[in-house]
């Protein structure tokens, strides 16, 4: 294979930050060759589970996520994609590109919205440990309400990763929106943080995806008991765990952007990007209306 030699004096970036203070890679396009990593990868014969959860008027979302994820996610690799669901019956059977499959995998609906969103976290959990450590060697774990727009591959895969926050990449740390309560498990003194992760996308090694979502779930479970919630749900207890477990790569917000944000100079591409989702019809349960009706 031929490519460019990395020049030691010559950084292919100089306007982001593209390490971290405890040496994670900070993923930006210009920051990596794909073909070199492509290569390394495929010696190593991976295979990427990615989940995702269908729960309730959600699973309209699912066709568009996995055709878009045919498309552009971890290509040519071993996929599976894991659809965690209460309605197996209304995902649709999609035809998919060779080593790639679907699981549906059907699992309890809760009533309250934070709790269907938190309680991802012991689903995952409790599936890496009765199956996905056999099937996957790496997890990704994102939201449903987005599609993929420009490729993301192997050089997301790491023992542990996280995504900067679309919202937050440049603001100082005490105005981060993590949990401010000392009651709370998911608790951050202002003067703590390195960056403000996004509770959509995040992944790693089976082993270490177990103990990320252990923890979140514990910590949930213990704040239950205290009859406290933290203030943005799963997402605070992400932002704990990495602060004191720190990710071994990080992705810009190349990998999670909110479509109406518009593209700073800095976002050479947007990979994945969240739909705009009309949030009365698909979050208020009595709206009689036409769900299907969100842009993509
Ligand atoms: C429903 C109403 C309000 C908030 C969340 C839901 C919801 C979320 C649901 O009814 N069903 C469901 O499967 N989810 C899952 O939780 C989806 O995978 C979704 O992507 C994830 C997080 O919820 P989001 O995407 O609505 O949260 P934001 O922070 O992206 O707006
Ligand atoms: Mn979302």
């Amino acid at each position: 294979m031929l490519y460019d030699k990395p020049q030691t004096l010559k950084p292919p970036r100089v306007d982001v930050l593209m390490v971290t203070p405890w040496l994670a890679p900070i993923i930006w396009d210009g920051s990596f060759n794909i073909d070199i990593l492509n290569a390394q990868f495929h010696q190593r014969n991976v295979r990427v589970g990615i989940t995702v959860f269908a729960i309730k008027k959600y699973t309209v979302f699912v066709k568009t996520f996995i055709e878009t994820a045919e498309q552009f996610f971890m290509v040519g690799h071993k996929v599976n994609y894991y659809v965690f669901t209460d309605q197996a019956n209304e995902i649709v059977n999609l035809t998919l590109t060779e080593g790639r499959q679907l699981v549906i995998l059907e699992v309890p609906s809760y009533k309250r919205w934070q709790e269907v969103s938190m309680r991802r976290m012991e689903m995952i959990r409790d599936h890496a440990r009765q199956r996905f450590f056999k099937e996957v060697d790496f997890l990704v774990c994102v939201d449903v309400d987005m599609k993929f727009s420009d490729s993301v591959g192997v050089e997301i895969l790491s023992d542990v990763f996280g995504t900067v926050h679309p919202s937050y990449y440049n603001g100082p740390r005490n105005r981060f929106t993590y949990e401010r309560r000392p009651r709370s498990t998911a608790y951050i003194p202002r003067d703590e943080g390195d960056f403000y992760y996004a509770g959509g996308h995040f992944g790693g090694t089976v082993a270490e995806v177990y103990k990320l979502t252990n923890f979140c779930h514990n910590a949930m479970m213990t704040d239950k008991e205290k009859n406290i919630e933290a203030i943005w749900h799963d997402e605070s207890y992400v932002n704990k765990y990495f602060l004191y477990h720190k990710p071994t790569k990080i992705l810009s917000p190349e990998y999670l952007w909110i479509s109406g944000y518009g593209v700073p100079v800095f976002l050479r591409r947007r990979r994945v990007v969240t739909l705009l989702k009309n949030n009365n019809a698909i979050r208020n349960k009595r709206a009689l209306l036409n769900i299907k009706s969100y842009k993509t």
